[in-house]
C-alpha cells in the first residue's frame, strides 16, 4: 500500500497545470488536434456503427450510492390527454396546462407526445467534467473548489470542453480476453501499467498522444446478466495515471461505474486515480460505457482502433454528463 507521500510524489509528476496557459479548461483534450481528427476520420473502414451509451432509465445501475439514482422518465404529455380533453374540454382541466393543450387538440387532427428526464448526471453512460473531483481546496489548473457552488461550476463546467467535440482516434484494450476471463475482472487484481503495455503488445495497437482510451473490464456484461450494480470488480491501478500522462493520452472511458479500482492503494484516499487524473492531469475519466459488442467486434478482426464521437451534452455548469459516444470501423 503506497502512502500519502508516494501519491504526492507521483501528482507532482503528472500535474499538468498552466501546461497549455493559465487559463485552460481543456486538459487533456488539448492533445486532440485537428491532425489527429483527420487521422481518426482515418479509420472509418466498413461502415460498422458502435453505439456505446446505455439504457437510460429505472433498470439502471444506480443504486450503490444512495445519493445517485436511476433516470426517471415521465411522459409530460400524451395521448390520453388528448382524448380527456377532446372530451370533456378545457373546464375539466381548469388550469394554464388544459387551456394550452385544447387549444392545440380542438378541431384538428393534431396530436403530440412530449416526455421529461429526472436523473443525476452521473447516472449511466458519462463524461466526468474536470471539475468533479478535486483535492486540498484545488481544482485542475489550480483553480479554485469554491469556484463550483450551487449555482454551478463556474471553471471547468462540462460545456467548456465544447470545442473539443469530443472526436478522436479511440482504442480498445481488452483486458476480458487479455486475461481470459469469463465475462470480467473479478475483484481484487488490479490493472496495472505492466499490464497495459502486455495488451498493447498483445492486440499488436499503438496508443499515444491523443487517443481515448477504452478499458473493457467486462463489468457491464456481467450487470446485464446479474442486474447488481454494486459488484466488486478490478479496474486501472491508480499509478496508470502515470503510464496515461507518458503517452498523452486525450481521456479514459471503461464499462465499470469509475474507471479505476476500488481498492484505493493509496493509504487514506479513496480514488487517487480520480484525483490524479481529473485534477491534476486534467484527464477526463468515462464511466458505464457499454463495450461489450465494440470488443466482440475488435476481436473479431484484429482492429482494435477506430473513430470514436463522444460530446458530452453541453450543460452550463456541470460536473459531468451523460451521453451515447459512438465507435466507428
Ligand atoms: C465519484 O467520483 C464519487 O464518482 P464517479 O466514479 O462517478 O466519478
Amino acid at each position: 500500500m503506497a502512502s500519502l507521500t508516494d501519491f504526492r510524489r507521483l501528482a507532482d509528476e503528472v500535474r499538468n497545470w498552466g501546461r497549455w496557459g493559465a487559463a485552460d479548461e481543456l486538459g487533456t483534450l488539448n492533445f486532440i488536434t485537428p491532425d489527429k481528427v483527420t487521422q481518426a476520420a482515418g479509420l472509418v473502414r466498413h461502415g460498422r456503427v458502435f453505439p456505446l451509451g446505455v439504457d437510460f432509465g429505472s433498470s439502471g445501475p444506480q443504486g450503490a450510492f444512495k445519493f445517485r439514482q436511476n433516470p426517471v422518465h415521465v411522459m409530460t404529455v400524451d395521448g390520453g390527454d388528448a382524448a380527456t380533453l377532446a372530451e370533456y374540454g378545457p373546464k375539466w382541466l381548469r388550469n394554464s396546462v388544459g387551456h394550452e393543450l385544447s387549444g392545440f387538440f380542438a378541431d384538428n387532427p393534431f396530436r403530440f407526445n412530449d416526455d421529461m428526464i429526472i436523473m443525476p448526471l452521473q447516472a449511466a453512460t458519462q463524461w466526468d467534467a474536470l471539475s468533479h473531483v478535486y483535492y486540498e481546496d484545488k481544482l485542475y489548473n489550480g483553480f479554485p473548489a469554491d469556484s463550483v457552488t450551487s449555482l454551478g461550476a463556474y471553471h471547468l463546467g462540462i460545456e467548456k470542453v465544447d470545442s473539443k467535440g469530443i472526436t478522436s482516434r479511440g482504442v480498445l484494450l481488452d483486458l476480458v480476453r487479455h486475461r481470459g476471463a469469463d465475462t470480467f475482472l473479478e475483484a481484487g487484481n488490479p490493472i496495472t501499467p505492466d499490464e497495459l503495455d502486455e495488451v498493447i503488445k498483445r492486440q499488436g495497437v499503438e496508443v499515444g498522444r491523443g487517443d481515448v482510451l477504452l478499458i473493457h473490464t467486462g463489468w457491464w456484461a456481467r450487470f446485464e446478466e446479474a442486474g447488481d450494480g454494486s459488484e466488486p470488480y478490478s479496474g486501472l491501478d491508480w499509478t496508470c495515471a502515470k503510464w496515461l500522462h507518458e503517452r498523452e493520452i486525450a481521456a479514459v472511458a471503461a464499462d465499470n461505474l469509475m474507471v479505476e479500482d476500488p481498492a484505493s492503494g493509496v493509504e487514506g484516499t479513496f480514488l487517487p486515480m480520480h484525483m490524479l487524473c481529473l485534477r491534476d492531469m486534467g484527464l477526463m475519466l468515462g464511466e458505464y460505457w457499454n463495450l461489450t459488442a465494440l470488443a466482440a467486434d475488435c476481436a473479431a478482426d484484429h482492429v482494435y482502433e477506430f473513430q470514436l464521437v463522444a460530446p458530452p451534452l453541453s450543460v452550463v455548469g456541470a460536473v459531468g454528463s451523460p451521453l451515447n459516444p459512438i465507435a466507428i470501423k
